[in-house]
């Protein structure tokens, strides 16, 4: 389905093989079937609304139709797929799809330059590691024909160019969107770019399973998600001794906050005591008070909370 086309402009008097305009963003809507796949057009300004190949695989545990990878590198929380949270005309499940944030306008797939040289049309545009992208193009409006002119799955930089011939009298371009599993594992290449693992290897985490096997990369991720920040905390050294008066302490002891599953977002635990008064060590008096939180940043999975005792002051001689 395509809205009408823009009108002629003057840029199309210095670009007469293409009648291409630069205005973006041109994804402002897309029908609930475009699951599999993002498009966003490039050289016209209309608006392309495609029915989708089958959608990759992905980790959907929660079964929402949105990779749980993205759905915790972003915080989504329960996010609803059909709507477009930070207005930017892509709507949640897209994002997903297209490895953008829901929450930021400015991430969105977004084309930063286009050009057309000697006899090459050239667009680059924001990239995310392992989508997979294709330059197509029609010759006509009304065509639906459209042909791959190439395409290439992201694995560098910030920005990925795509160089099409300008071998025709008038050529529409557009770019789509798509997941795919480069080694059959189940996860998809850009899941597995967010997680650390090689989208080329499907046992590429460095694990063995119960029989002293490589571990699975799909079981490995399914078994760490299952966890996916649940909190502990444990006493990695339980004691600790007060210094005498006058001197520092030298050993402290440490509490560690651990979360389990993938360090994708940041949490902030709480931390409290669990008693005071007689029997227990009294803060800022025994000890130097512990802070009520620990900040866990996204790449972090434990941090320590160092118990430093203070100097006895009321040793009786
Ligand atoms: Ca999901
Ligand atoms: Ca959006
Ligand atoms: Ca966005
Ligand atoms: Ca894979």
């Amino acid at each position: 389905m395509f809205r009408q086309p823009c009108s002629v402009g003057s840029r199309n008097a210095f670009i007469p093989v293409f009648n291409f305009f630069k205005e973006f963003p041109v994804h402002n809507h897309y029908p609930n079937k475009n699951r599999g796949r993002v498009w966003f057009l490039i050289g016209a300004c209309l608006i392309l609304l495609v029915a989708s190949r089958s959608r990759a695989q992905m980790i959907d545990m929660n079964g929402n139709g949105m990779s749980d990878v993205w759905e915790w590198v972003y915080n989504t929380n329960g996010l609803a797929a059909n709507v477009d949270t930070d207005g930017d005309g892509v709507v949640n499940s897209l994002e997903a799809l297209a490895g953008t944030s829901p929450f930021d306008s400015n991430s969105v797939p977004k084309i930063s330059f286009m050009g057309f040289a000697a006899t090459n049309f050239s667009v680059t545009f924001s990239n995310a590691w392992g989508k997979f992208y294709q330059l197509q193009s029609v010759t006509n409006l009304g065509g639906t024909n459209w042909v791959n002119e190439t395409n290439v799955i992201a694995n560098s930089g910030t920005t990925t160019t795509l160089v099409a011939p300008a071998n025709s009298a008038t050529k529409y371009f557009r770019i789509s969107i798509a997941d795919v599993d480069s080694d059959g594992d189940g996860l998809n290449d850009w899941e597995e770019y967010k997680l650390g693992l090689d989208p080329f290897s499907t046992t590429s985490n460095s694990h063995l399973d119960g029989n002293g096997q490589p571990l699975g990369d799909y079981a490995y991720v399914t078994n760490k998600i299952a966890a996916q920040n649940v909190v502990t905390i444990s006493a990695t050294d339980p004691t600790t001794v007060e210094p005498d008066p006058g001197q520092s302490a030298t050993d402290l002891g440490v509490f560690t906050v651990t979360r389990g599953g993938f360090p994708l977002n940041s949490i902030t635990v709480n931390v409290g005591l669990n008693g005071s008064g007689a029997g227990f060590a009294t803060p800022g008096l025994d000890y130097l008070a512990l802070p009520g939180s620990v900040t866990l940043v996204a790449g972090v999975s434990s941090a320590n909370l160092n118990v430093t005792p203070m100097a006895n002051t009321n040793l009786v001689d």
